[in-house]
């Protein structure tokens, strides 16, 4: 059996009941494969077992009391998976449906996703099945302070920084420091995505949707396109949505379908930002409340019918595999000819392959999606400087760092004989770096 089979048998076996996890590594190790059939060294160092082993699983009980004066107990993560090329960085993920697999499928992209950003950060991910939704500010708060009050002794600035995901934002972060800062009695840049009043950086809130468009507007122009004119659907009205939307626009595309857990709204006038940041960012509401408000625009009950939409960019913004095969199909069948993830691996692999035999120009998440832990580590880089660079510089970084990250992906494909398959690349391009870094450290 070939090295790369094997090593996701073995994986598997180990790890049974974890399918996101071992379907974000088959994605990945299917990707390498010319790269250990090139370095044989890789295999002699069991590089990829090492790998696919988190260097550390932490899973604590997280107690609270809610307003009625009831006891809860959720669960707590964080997976410090690799260290290599620096401090694990990572988000934490506040959602029911949290559990080990999908904290290490998110873990074990951050690897790769932190390398191809060029800055020195490791990866790891964290968070709780906690549900956010329908909690009150109290309750949130003691929330986020007793996961802390745990999660204080694991991390640090040096060794490993936290910041946000799905839901997970400015607020949580906000309860999540104040804690650590009481604890530890340092006022250090332990979390990232902080406040800007408590040492947060201009344009990290807008930094992963803005990447994602610029990262889709590198590939429309190497192919002598552009933004303007375009149809596009974006999934989600979270954080990376919405500022996904607000670039895309911005560009002069029509942004004319949004969703949440709920259901979608189609605005064939083009979606009107501002009433879904009022909703959804002030309110904290359903985004069934956007057809109420503006006139000519449709609700639609649960969320699949999106990818019905006849659109040239799909940007999925929300949640793993929201794309499958079917939805896939459907949106070839009707004419898109980009997609950019902005969520963390939201096609499922019968729908990457569908998109590619189709042609479709596909932008994996571990690279479209890295804008934002990108400007973490300038937010990093600022904190330990002291210092504040202004939204424009920061926004110059990002999209330096954009059409790095897509030239470099574009290269290794090349290079490794898979041209126009940026799965492929993003893997090779992120994984190349990594290796580099942990040959040179020995057997660890
Ligand atoms: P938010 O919590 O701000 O928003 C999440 C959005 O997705 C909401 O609209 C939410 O709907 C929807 N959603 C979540 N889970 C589901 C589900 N199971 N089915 C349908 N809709 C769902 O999160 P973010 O915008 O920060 O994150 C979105 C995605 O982007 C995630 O995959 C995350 O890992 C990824 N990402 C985030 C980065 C960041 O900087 N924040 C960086 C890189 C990637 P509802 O409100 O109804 O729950
Ligand atoms: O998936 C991701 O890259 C994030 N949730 C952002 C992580 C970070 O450390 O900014």
């Amino acid at each position: 059996m070939q090295y790369v089979e094997r090593v996701l048998e073995e994986l598997k076996r180990k790890n049974p009941n974890e399918p996101e996890f071992h379907q974000a590594a088959t994605e990945i190790l299917n990707g390498l494969k010319p790269v250990v059939a090139k370095h044989p060294e890789y295999e002699n160092a069991a590089l990829l077992e090492r790998f696919v082993e988190p260097e550390r699983v932490i899973i604590f009980r997280v107690p609270w009391v809610d307003d009625g004066g009831k006891t809860h107990v959720n669960r707590g993560y964080r997976v410090q998976f690799n260290s290599a090329i620096g401090p694990y960085k990572g988000g934490l993920r506040f959602h029911p449906s949290v559990n080990l697999s999908i904290i290490k499928f998110l873990g074990l992209e951050q690897i790769l996703k932190n390398s191809l950003t060029g800055l020195p950060i490791g990866g790891g991910k964290g968070g709780s099945d906690f549900d956010p939704k329908g909690k009150s500010e109290g309750e949130i708060m003691r929330f986020c302070q007793s996961f802390m009050t745990e999660l204080y002794r694991h991390i640090g600035q040096d060794n490993d920084v936290p910041a946000g995901d799905i839901g997970v934002g400015g607020r949580e972060i906000g309860y999540l420091f104040g804690q650590y800062k009481r604890i530890c009695n340092e006022h250090v840049g332990v979390l990232t995505g902080r406040g800007l009043s408590y040492g947060g950086s201009l344009a990290r809130t807008e930094a992963t949707g803005y990447g994602l468009v610029y990262m889709v507007e590198e590939a429309l122009k190497a192919r002598g396109d552009g933004f303007c004119g375009k149809t596009v659907v974006v999934s989600g009205s979270g954080n990376v949505a919405i500022y996904a939307a607000e670039k895309a626009q911005s560009l002069g595309a029509k942004v004319v379908a949004m969703y949440d857990s709920n259901g979608f709204i189609y605005d064939g006038a083009g979606v009107k930002l501002e009433v879904i940041k009022q909703i959804k960012e002030v309110e904290r509401g359903r985004i069934k409340e956007y057809a109420a408000r503006v006139k000519g625009a449709e609700y639609h009950e649960g969320c699949a019918g999106i990818w019905n939409i006849p659109c040239d960019v799909a940007l999925p913004c929300a949640t793993q595999n929201e794309i499958g095969e079917e939805a896939a199909r459907t949106l070839v069948k009707n004419g898109v000819k980009y997609v950019g993830e902005g969520a963390n691996m939201p096609t499922t692999l019968e729908g990457i392959a569908a998109f590619q035999r189709a042609g479709v120009v596909f932008l994996p998440a571990k690279a479209a999606n890295a804008g934002g832990v990108a400007t973490s580590a300038l937010e990093m880089a600022q904190s330990s400087g002291r210092m504040f660079w202004s939204f424009e510089e920061v926004d110059a970084k990002l999209k330096g760092i954009m059409a790095n990250i897509y030239r470099n992906m574009d290269l290794a494909a090349r290079e490794y004989g898979a041209e126009g398959d940026y799965v492929a690349g993003a893997n090779i391009a992120g994984f190349l770096k990594v290796a580099e870094a942990m040959m040179a450290q020995g057997i660890v």
